[in-house]
């Protein structure tokens, strides 16, 4: 396998020629705002994103700058920001010509670009139609049925968007009704950075912040996509290369956004076509090889530093700071090179190479996205990472750290404020001393256990802060019937999507203001913040008329819903909250002092204010009160074992989505055109199996927990892939996706490395 030719021109693969940004990145941007129909001003409101005054971008949770672009977005947020403004309405009238079976049968695209949502709607079984209804009765019912059952069956799910605000009321209501069943986006995404970190450092958190990027001699890389998912990173990316510094990336897909970059900042650049080349190295590691791939760099740091003496790596910083690191020494001199090269898929001579890079460096930062998270041994992946970080004592000094790219915008926030299903992380002592209560102490429900919960009918009652959780989640086609026994289901939303399509008995679809719009309330216009990757926490003033005169803000409606929930408290004060939401962030501030204090004050602050991290402090607040090395049990990241004719499919996002919003069909820096019905896959796989590029086949699910799992007529697309590792579009895939294939210590699915077979189709 390790023999085989990459990246070799007598190969006909699908590529895309140009590199990332450029002027491909402003078409990207010109055909969203053709195809939705923009509403005036809608550029204008660009002009605001991201910058102290204006709105803070809805797309990635990536880095807000202290000194922004006189544009400080990119084609993917200004994308996101466009399909929000779109001038198209979902109106009550639209859902009296479609029945919901109907819509069923229509794309995640098309549902998405019947435009906004504008009134708040009932779910009418008998005709199988939403009706328009009021606000009161939304409220009443659902007050109504939330009371008739027991809270602890009752799941209340947030999609990473909504702000620090209204989660942290979000998350007290569902303590004070009684459950910690708060799974978020996260849940599916970072929870395996969550859980590793915070075991591993004491801070379930990155440790880096903008600046060190200004300072850092080598950047390795893992499974993260910034050309398509994190633009804005580009521009910190292209200005460390510019200065010397080194990309070293570990990734299956030879992905564009990591290769060059056209800075569409750069007139200069954007004239002459001239492009800045960002990774020294590429390797194309097979889907779950990261274990291996990094006990390899382990090893050749261990070989260096016994030729130097000893003097290579950081014992001082070792003997101070970290347990574990004999066992871990002693894991990586009895692994074999052999077994590196064959878990990994990569050549000794190369992983040696990019081993060279991190001994040169002073200052090293590692950066992760989902290659690393979601995984069934993702916690080995990322404990791994430490490792190789920890050696040289890479965390808590100027210039590197370990950096997971978060997603949604506000999904570590939402964390950080209480939403989340693990009590032992959340202040419950505070809460109860501030409203007068006794919160409940038990651990709620992750994402799996949610769907877990559905299928065995202990799930009662379902709501939805945004999101698209029944079409984000694995083994949908098991999970989707279940779903209408539920009692009750509530969804908050800009847009309507698959999600909204099964209904418990009783359901209600809730249309909600978007960041970019005026919130005004009774005190007038309101503010919210959101906290990027990088743990800074910023305001941010939407000035749109909204999209329709009956939207809520979601901040009102979970206020309007926990007002018909809840007995009265005096120390709960719906009302006055809804109306002020600066109250509510001095609730935040009395909640979490020492990293929100005086929030009112700070959250204009330009770059946002910092909340602080202990382990870029060196204080580790983990169990033994140090950084953990770690002596991981295996090689692989996925306890799929290889066999003839079973292959790891990684499901992806294209540069014309945003998660289960489907912008277009063009996935630009893949070379991929219209059409998301593909599977990538190598030459060399396609004639080993008898297949030719082109083929249509079925695609089923391999595993062997008894379900029955398949997927048709997808395009097979030859592509410089590693052997047995194919490629194709997240959300299309999740049917294959068994509920049981997750991270083992967080229950993040695994996403990445599925077991699949392809079957051709007669
Ligand atoms: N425009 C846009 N921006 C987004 C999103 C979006 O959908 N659209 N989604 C947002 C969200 S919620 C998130 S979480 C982030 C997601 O951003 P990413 O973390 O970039 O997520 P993916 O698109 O899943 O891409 C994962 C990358 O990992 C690689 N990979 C897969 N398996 C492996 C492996 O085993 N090892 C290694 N080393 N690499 C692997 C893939 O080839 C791919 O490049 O982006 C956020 N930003
Ligand atoms: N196979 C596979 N599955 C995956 C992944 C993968 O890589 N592969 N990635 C996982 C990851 S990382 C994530 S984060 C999840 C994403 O899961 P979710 O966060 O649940 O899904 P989204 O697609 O982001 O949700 C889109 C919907 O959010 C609503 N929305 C948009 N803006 C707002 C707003 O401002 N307020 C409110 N209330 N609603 C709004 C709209 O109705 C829109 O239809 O998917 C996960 N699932
Ligand atoms: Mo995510």
């Amino acid at each position: 396998m390790t023999d085989e030719p990459r990246n070799d021109d007598t190969i006909d693969t699908v590529t895309y020629e140009g590199s990332s940004g450029g002027w491909g990145s402003m078409r990207g941007m010109v055909q969203t705002m053709a195809r939705q129909m923009s509403s005036p001003g809608a550029l204008g409101t660009l002009s605001t994103q991201n910058k102290t005054g204006g709105f803070m971008c809805t797309s990635c949770a990536w880095g807000k700058p202290k000194h922004p672009h006189a544009f400080e977005f990119c084609e993917n947020g200004a994308k996101a920001t466009l399909w929000e403004l779109t001038s198209q309405r979902c109106t009550p009238q639209f859902f009296s010509q479609h029945s919901v079976s109907d819509l069923r049968s229509w794309t995640d695209h098309d549902l998405e670009m019947t435009g906004r949502l504008t009134h708040p709607m009932r779910y009418d079984a008998a005709s199988d139609h939403y009706v328009e209804c009021s606000w009161d009765e939304a409220f009443t019912a659902i007050g109504s049925e939330l009371k008739s059952i027991d809270p602890k069956s009752a799941v209340f799910y947030a999609s990473g968007r909504a702000s620090l605000e209204t989660s942290y009321l979000y998350a007290l209501f569902a303590r004070l009704y009684g459950h910690n069943n708060l799974p978020d986006s996260s849940n599916m995404c970072h929870e395996t950075t969550s859980v590793t970190l915070n075991e591993l450092i004491g801070s379930p958190v990155g440790t880096c912040t903008l600046e060190d990027f200004e300072e850092c001699d080598a950047i390795f890389f893992f499974g993260q996509n910034p050309g398509t998912n994190s633009p804005r990173f580009l521009h910190p990316l292209q200005k460390a290369v510019e200065r010397g510094c080194k990309i070293v990336t570990f990734n299956p897909i030879r992905e564009t956004g990591l290769l060059s970059f056209t800075n569409p900042q750069r007139p200069g650049q954007m004239l002459t076509g001239r492009d800045t080349d960002l990774s020294c190295q590429y390797l194309q590691v097979r889907a779950g090889g990261d274990i291996a791939a990094i006990m390899g760099l382990c090893k050749y740091v261990f070989a260096q530093d016994e030729a130097r003496g000893g003097t290579l790596i950081d014992r001082a910083f070792i003997a101070k700071h970290c347990t574990g690191f004999d066992a871990f020494r002693d894991k990586a001199a009895a692994t074999s090179w052999e077994r590196i090269e064959q878990e990994s898929g990569l050549r000794r001579a190369d992983i040696e190479e990019a081993g060279r890079v991190y001994v040169e460096a002073e200052r090293v930062i590692g950066i992760y996205g989902m290659g690393l998270t979601q995984h069934v041994h993702g916690f080995e992946n990322i404990a791994m990472l430490l490792n190789l970080l920890l050696m040289r004592g890479h965390i808590g000094r100027p210039g590197a750290g370990i950096c997971p790219v978060r997603g949604h915008s506000n999904v570590q926030g939402q964390r950080t404020v209480g939403i989340a299903e693990k009590p032992e992380l959340v202040p419950l002592d505070k809460f109860a001393e501030m409203f007068d209560f006794d919160p409940p102490r038990d651990t709620g429900m992750t994402t799996v256990d949610v769907c877990e919960a559905v299928l065995d009918r202990s799930a009662k009652a379902f709501i939805g802060l945004g999101g698209n959780f029944l079409r984000a989640i694995p083994d949908q086609g098991r999970v989707e019937p279940a779903w209408e026994d539920l009692q009750l289901t509530v969804q908050i939303a800009t847009k309507l999507n698959r999600g909204h399509l099964f209904n418990g008995r009783t359901s209600y679809l809730l249309p909600c203001l978007g960041r970019s719009e005026e919130d005004i309330q009774a005190s007038g216009p309101q503010t919210v913040t959101i906290e990027d990757s990088f743990s800074h926490v910023h305001g941010s003033l939407g000035h749109r008329t909204p999209a329709s005169e009956h939207l809520m803000s979601e901040l009102a409606t979970v206020a309007g819903i926990a007002k018909q929930t809840l007995a009265p408290n005096p120390a709960v004060r719906w009302d006055a909250w809804t109306a002020d939401y600066a109250i509510v962030r001095d609730l935040i501030a009395e909640t979490f002092h020492e990293e929100f204090h005086d929030m009112n004050a700070r959250m204009f602050e330009a770059g946002g204010f910092y909340r602080g991290n202990s382990a870029r402090e060196r204080i580790w607040k983990t169990k033994s009160g140090k950084a953990q090395f770690t002596a991981p049990e295996m090689l692989a990241a996925t306890n799929v074992a290889d066999e003839e004719g079973r292959y790891r499919l990684v499901t992806v996002r294209s540069n014309d989505q945003f998660n289960t919003t489907i912008y277009g069909y063009s996935d630009r820096l893949r070379g991929i055109e219209g059409k998301r019905d593909v599977i990538l896959i190598s030459p060399a796989d396609i004639e080993a199996a008898g297949f030719v590029a082109g083929q249509r086949v079925r695609i089923v699910g391999d595993a062997g927990d008894g379900h029955h799992r398949q997927i048709d007529h997808f395009e097979l697309v030859p592509y410089d892939l590693p052997s047995g590792t194919i490629v194709g579009y997240y959300p299309e895939l999740n049917p294959l996706i068994a509920l049981n294939h997750h991270d083992q210590t967080s229950k993040t699915p695994a996403s990445k490395a599925v077991p699949v077979r392809l079957e051709a189709e007669s």
